[in-house]
């Protein structure tokens, strides 16, 4: 053996060790919320779990505060796989996979508790199938509960009435600019990270969202007025970039499912908990809480549901059934 030769075999185990064990994977996780959301601790125990059962083969870098982009901007790179796991909204996975629109529904569920037996259930684990089998090239893993959406704005709405005419910011889904229009406001779409100088500077009189998403991106600094619709109760989905997924042995294939299935089932005590707390420094901060019937806007965006529900007319009836 010559001498180079010597010196290349004698820097080998350096090199890999250097590199980390064989088959290393570095996960990248996107989110738009701040550390210590309900979400983003979820995921990072999820993380932690990765890496502490695949022996250091899969490291976890949690990039929260919407480091990465917007989640449209994070999907892009998931579907490239620059980014390899992200938790979305299921609002903008609609536009791209029409069929998750069932759950993007004004009203569709009846409660919290209703969307989770049904996200807990085989209706869930089908419309993550509908991700994972689309040409998203993105895996559908679990659900995050991203509780009830409701709306806020910079006037009092206390009737539907009030709502007519005012400029609402909504997630970038025509479902849900429909949604809105139907209920008399003007849906306006944009990012998440503009709302709150959208909000600031009047280009919209509102928008509407979850009580810790209303503190924590500090939109009701510029919306004091919170009004008790309901209208959207969102489950979130965890996704991982399918050239990620294929990267991974069968065996830890079976290990990010079982590790994301256990995120869905502790984020919720979170969440709740989450809730609860917003909901008291939201008040304390100001801003009105609103308690306003419901049925208006209900009927109101029936014919949304008329024209988006129409091809699952099934689904929603298994929905609407589950007790
Ligand atoms: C939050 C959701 C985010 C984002 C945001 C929005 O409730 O968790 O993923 O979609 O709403 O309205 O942009």
């Amino acid at each position: 053996m010559n001498l180079k030769r010597k010196l290349l075999l004698a820097a080998l185990p350096f090199a890999f060790s250097l590199a980390g064990p064989a088959h290393a994977l570095d996960i990248k996780f996107a989110e738009i919320h701040p550390a210590g959301y309900p979400t983003v601790v979820a995921e990072q125990h999820l993380g932690k779990k990765l890496e502490e059962a695949s022996n250091g083969e899969i490291t976890f870098k949690m990039f929260a505060g919407g480091v990465l982009g917007s989640e449209k901007e994070v999907v892009e790179q998931l579907q490239i796989g620059a980014i390899q796991m992200a938790r979305v909204s299921l609002g903008i996975v609609g536009p791209v996979v029409p069929d998750v629109n069932v759950f993007n529904m004004p009203f569709v569920f009846r409660d919290q508790a209703h969307m989770r037996k049904i996200i807990d259930g085989e209706i869930g684990q089908e419309i993550l199938d509908k991700i994972t089998h689309s040409e998203f090239n993105l895996v559908a893993l679990a659900w995050m509960d991203g509780g009830t959406r409701n709306l806020y704005t910079k006037e009092p709405v206390r009737s539907i009435q009030d709502l007519q005419g005012k400029k609402i910011r909504v997630m970038g889904n025509p479902l849900f600019i429909e949604m809105m229009n139907a209920m008399g406001g003007n849906g306006i779409a944009m990012d998440t990270g503009e709302i709150f100088s959208a909000l600031q500077t009047g280009v919209i009189d509102g928008a509407e969202n979850n009580p810790p998403t209303m503190l924590e991106h500090n939109h009701f600094q510029n919306a004091k007025y919170y009004t008790l619709t309901g209208h959207l109760i969102l489950p979130e989905p965890v996704v991982m970039s399918k050239t990620t997924w294929e990267k991974l042995t069968p065996e830890q294939q079976a290990l990010v499912k079982k590790v994301a299935r256990e995120a869905q089932m502790e984020e919720r005590a979170l969440w709740d908990a989450k809730s609860a707390a917003s909901e008291e420094k939201l008040k304390a901060a100001g801003v009105e809480f609103i308690a306003i019937d419901k049925k208006p806007f209900f009927d109101a965006t029936a014919p949304v549901r008329e024209k988006y529900g129409a091809q699952y007319a099934d689904l929603m009836k298994r929905i609407a059934e589950v007790q």
